[in-house]
């Protein structure tokens, strides 16, 4: 860990070159879930070893300032290139969803149908369980848009059976970049998430008209994590499930790319892409290798950097975005490697260290003594590091260019009026059973006061990883809608550059922490914070927040 410690200073590119080569050269055996027998179970199903060019999600863009669309949330059955068809939840039939494209001071108008199922359950309306799964609504994740009314407004309901307009004016300074959507609805949020419910969200504008970008092949990259059971068939969620059940079963785990396996990307030695990747899985940690190429990063979260930042990997939470401009080396077949983590499993390369050095113990937390921690336990197969897809580099062509300045998105901090230490918190019986998540140890309930804020104050926020007396591991990511936050210091070290962001990693152990700015700035109303591994947003790790006058 002392390569990422740079006197007293968390760098930037060290938390992202951090743990470089534990990924290296593990090749996982391709479809290694899938096992032999499952390959021909389809009539017609492609064979698992075909491997097909990566294609862009299809693109709806918007015209004369207006993008209006329909969005269906259907069961479908879909062809992820596994050998079998799947069955899941979707957007209009596909998985991923289709790619929204905007230009600041568009209006995106969104006509959201809900054709999934009817739960019959006569079972209690439990908030801080899974619960009406099949009810969604839309949030616009990273967009800085209006909270309220019919626009990013996560506490509106749309019942199977029922639709809901969204109209979505996006503002003319909107940063141009990469942004998402998804379902928000408390109780289903894992569910349809898990099952392949997102779709990408693309702001034009002054990055793209940077000459070396521009020239670049655009590729976009949905990586999803498809939890199935055995029938490769999307699990219902168990509300309360025994000892030895979990609240979002599944046999299979599939780490797609646009919807399917291993896909093959085409370049040529010297070849510039764009490559702009969202980890849209529900909750899992994915850190990302490419060896023998350039790569340098351009932005996160849709917010550009200064200067272009070389990297060897990435290491992408939950709802996180990251923009990289790749230059490909010489000919041959390279994997782009993927080591997956999760909350209690978060050890992967380009993971920030845990303030703890060592097994160190925080002394607030009276962690068990006795028998092994279950978050030391071996990994679960679904964790394993994998290629999931394959660079080819063949052909010729020039050497491509990369460029040495961006229009950065880094706009003035309004005067700080407040400091807030918000705590991300686990419930406990007597017997260090689970009871819930919560924010300051309260679980989710959408009737409680939130926590109001000012329009055009900034505050300075702690958010601290707070203690589990059962887990020695148990990472966390926050997100907040409408406003991007700047970090400023992870575990108390302030960062020599702060890092624009709006969804950030709590690193492991019980009294880590980051602390960032933001800004409240344009629009009032309500909205949320909450953890983006999304089965604890589900579980009541979610808070409602008010801008006000
Ligand atoms: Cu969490």
């Amino acid at each position: 860990m002392n390569d990422v410690i740079k006197g007293r200073e968390l760098t930037r590119r060290a938390a992202i070159r951090y743990g470089l080569g534990a990924a290296a050269g593990v090749l996982a055996p391709e479809l290694l879930e899938l096992g032999p027998d499952r390959a021909v179970a389809v009539r017609g199903a492609r064979s698992a070893t075909i491997r097909h060019e990566l294609r862009n999600p299809r693109a709806l863009r918007s015209r004369h300032g207006l993008l209006h669309l329909r969005l269906r949330c259907t069961p479908a059955t879909v062809d992820v290139n596994a050998g079998r068809l799947v069955r899941t939840y979707t957007y209009d039939g596909v998985v991923p969803g289709y790619t929204w494209e905007l230009q600041g001071g568009d209006t995106l108008v969104v006509d959201l149908v809900n054709h999934l199922p009817p739960l019959h359950s006569d079972a209690p309306m439990i908030m801080d369980r899974p619960h009406e799964w099949t009810t969604t609504n839309l949030h616009t994740h990273g967009l800085h848009v209006s909270p309220s009314g019919i626009a990013d407004n996560i506490f509106l309901d749309v019942p199977p059976g029922e639709r809901q307009r969204y109209v979505i004016p996006v503002p003319h300074n909107h940063p141009a970049g990469l942004f998402w959507y998804h379902p928000h609805r408390h109780g289903a949020v894992t569910q349809q998430l898990r099952g392949g419910m997102a779709g990408l969200i693309i702001v034009r504008g002054d990055l793209d008209e940077v000459p070396e970008v521009a020239a670049a092949r655009e590729r976009v990259m949905v990586l999803q994590s498809i939890e199935l059971g055995t029938e490769y068939e999307l699990l219902d969620p168990i509300p309360n499930p025994t000892r030895s059940q979990a609240f979002f079963p599944r046999q299979n785990v599939l780490y797609t790319i646009n919807g399917k396996l291993n896909p093959v990307l085409t370049m040529y030695p010297g070849e510039v892409q764009r490559w702009r990747l969202v980890n849209a899985a529900e909750g899992k940690f994915m850190s990302l290798a490419l060896e023998h190429h350039e790569l340098q990063v351009l932005a996160w979260d849709g917010l550009t950097m200064r200067a272009p930042e070389g990297v060897e990997l990435v290491m992408m939470s939950a709802g996180n975005r990251v923009e990289l401009l790749v230059r490909a080396g010489a000919r041959g077949r390279y994997e782009l490697m993927l080591t997956p983590g999760s909350s209690q499993k978060p050890n992967i390369p380009g993971m920030p260290p845990s303030a703890m050095a060592g097994n160190a113990v925080p002394l607030e937390c009276d962690l068990m003594a006795a028998g092994p921690m279950p978050g030391l336990a071996d990994q679960p197969p679904e964790l394993a590091p994998r290629s999931i897809a394959t660079i080819e580099v063949r052909g010729r062509g020039p050497r491509m260019g990369l460029p040495d300045a961006l229009p950065a998105w880094d706009p003035p901090m309004l005067p700080i009026a407040r400091q807030r230490r918000v705590r991300y918190t686990v419930s406990r019986d007597a017997m260090n059973e689970f009871l819930s998540f919560g924010i300051d140890g309260k679980a989710f309930d959408p009737t409680a006061a939130p926590y109001q804020a000012k329009l055009n104050t900034a505050e300075e926020w702690t958010v601290v990883n707070d203690c589990d007396n059962k887990l020695m591991d148990h990472a966390h990511v926050f997100h907040i809608h409408v406003n991007p936050f700047k970090v400023t210091a992870m575990n108390g070290r302030r960062l020599a550059t702060p890092l624009w962001r709006d969804t950030f990693v709590i690193t492991k152990r019980s009294g880590d922490s980051f602390t960032f700015e933001t800004n409240f700035a344009r629009f009032t109303g309500k909205f949320v914070q909450h953890c983006h591994v999304l089965a604890h947003e589900d579980l009541g790790m979610m808070e409602s927040i008010e801008v006000i006058r």
